[in-house]
């Protein structure tokens, strides 16, 4: 009868070979294993698509990536000795991690939208939240501490890989938000209107999960303007990365229909250069991108978490050597980019943030814990209410001490709840 039905399956059309051939000529051909353009010897390579967005960074820029990662790494520092004080219930330290956090995180513009995990201070730090703010939420004072709306940085989830999906339905939110304002603005051009692209952040171990494989069926269905960047810090808690996948993260992605690149994480430099490109290519309506950045996770999961009981200190020594801010440090310098006197203000800067802090974390409220179960659910519930009288007993255990060491200790027991599942 001549009526034709859509096909549902794969045809080869033109389509379908243009988008692999997008995907492999971000690669390079042969795909290049690993972005990289300042080694750890502090020497500028070269790369034939990104050394162009590397050359834009002036050594203004340049010292500002410095200056950022020298004050993450302090104020990580600080938060784990305000843990060990009894002061925070948790730290999630990010030390080894710097570069592929500030360098991404100053990539982004205003007007993207950044979903991060528990582990992205760095990426805080380059949309402006207030560290100490960030510390809220880590002292059990507030389920969150700052309002995503104004930084555009959502708040930190702790559920393995549920901002993925969080991060694709945002990005197709967008589409549509500009297909709308398009509309009305009579032009019919959605790239005439502002344009805005998401990231959404996940580690190694993330990538396990079933909400990341989703997340990516959608975005690329949906073309969705979203970069996937994944952390891989070779360690999800105890759990090695061999054992997350048996290929590199990255070429996961033209699975789905995408570019995906292995940048090394530990160089600013690159991880700028290709978070800037796939910023824009998401922004341009050119669809998700996949960026792996190889990194490590230097000190412990969190403050709860020993790793010297499953892995060895000499690859801990390894990495040490690629470290990040070393080898910036290297490039400034022999470069005449920067001198002593620079150095010396990014350290004094660092502890001036660190007291600031401090203080105001010293300063912050003591929870009372009642109203975390008061809040679990909308009515009263027998187990919450077992789970009461247990901590309550708990607590009394300790009547007749010093009232300061009593109300840090419960603060602190409250959070290390059994069911707290970090
Ligand atoms: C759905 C879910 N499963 C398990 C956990 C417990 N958990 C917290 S962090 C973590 C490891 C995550 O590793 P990775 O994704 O590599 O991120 P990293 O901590 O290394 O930054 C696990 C298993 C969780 N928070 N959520
Ligand atoms: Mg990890």
């Amino acid at each position: 009868m001549g009526t034709h039905l859509p096909s549902t399956e794969f045809d080869g059309t033109a389509v379908d070979d243009q988008r692999e051939a997008d995907a492999e000529a971000v690669m390079g051909e042969p795909p290049a294993p690993m972005v990289q353009l300042l080694g750890p010897d502090g020497k500028l390579g070269f790369d034939p698509v990104f050394t162009d967005y590397a050359r834009k960074l002036t050594p203004e820029v340049l010292r500002g990536l410095y200056a950022d990662m020298a004050a993450i790494r302090r104020f990580d520092v600080e938060a784990t000795a305000l843990q060990r004080q009894g002061q925070l219930a948790l730290w999630v330290p990010l030390t080894g991690q710097e570069a592929a956090q500030i360098g991404s995180g100053r990539a982004s513009q205003p007007q993207d939208y950044i979903f991060p995990t528990y582990r992205e201070h760095g990426v805080a730090l380059t949309r402006n939240v207030d560290l100490a703010e960030l510390l809220r939420q880590f002292r059990g004072v507030s389920n969150g501490g700052w309002n995503p709306k104004d930084t555009n940085f959502h708040l930190y989830t702790l559920v393995l890989a549920a901002q993925t999906l969080h991060a694709v339905g945002y990005a197709m939110g967008i589409q549509r938000d500009q297909k709308l304002a398009a509309t009305a603005a009579g032009t019919g051009n959605p790239a005439a209107e502002p344009a805005a692209a998401v990231i959404a952040y996940f580690g190694d171990g993330a990538s396990s999960e079933g909400d990341v494989h989703e997340s990516m069926v959608f975005a690329s269905s949906y073309n969705a303007p979203v970069v996937f960047f994944c952390q891989n810090n070779h360690w999800a808690i105890s759990v090695p990365t061999e054992v997350q996948t048996k290929v590199p993260l990255s070429n996961r992605a033209k699975g789905y229909g995408f570019p995906g690149i292995r940048v090394d994480g530990n160089d600013v430099i690159a991880v700028h250069a290709v978070t800037e490109w796939a910023l824009e290519h998401a922004r341009q309506g050119k669809g998700p991108v996949l960026i792996e950045a190889f990194t490590y996770r230097v000190g412990a999961h969190t403050t709860a978490d020993d790793p010297t009981k499953y892995r060895q200190a000499a690859e801990e020594d390894a990495w040490k050597a690629k470290d990040p801010l070393a080898r910036l440090e290297k490039y400034l310098r022999s470069e005449g980019m920067a001198d002593q006197e620079f150095f010396a203000k990014v350290k004094a800067d660092g502890d001036e943030l660190a007291a600031y802090v401090r203080r105001t974390t010293h300063d912050l409220e003591t929870p009372d814990i009642r109203t975390a179960f008061a809040n679990t659910y909308a009515e009263a519930h027998p187990l919450v209410a077992e789970e009461l009288a247990w901590f309550e007993e708990y607590s009394a255990g300790f009547a007749g001490e010093e009232p300061a060491a009593n109300q840090a200790r419960q603060a602190v027991t409250a959070q290390a709840s059994p069911k707290a599942g970090h």
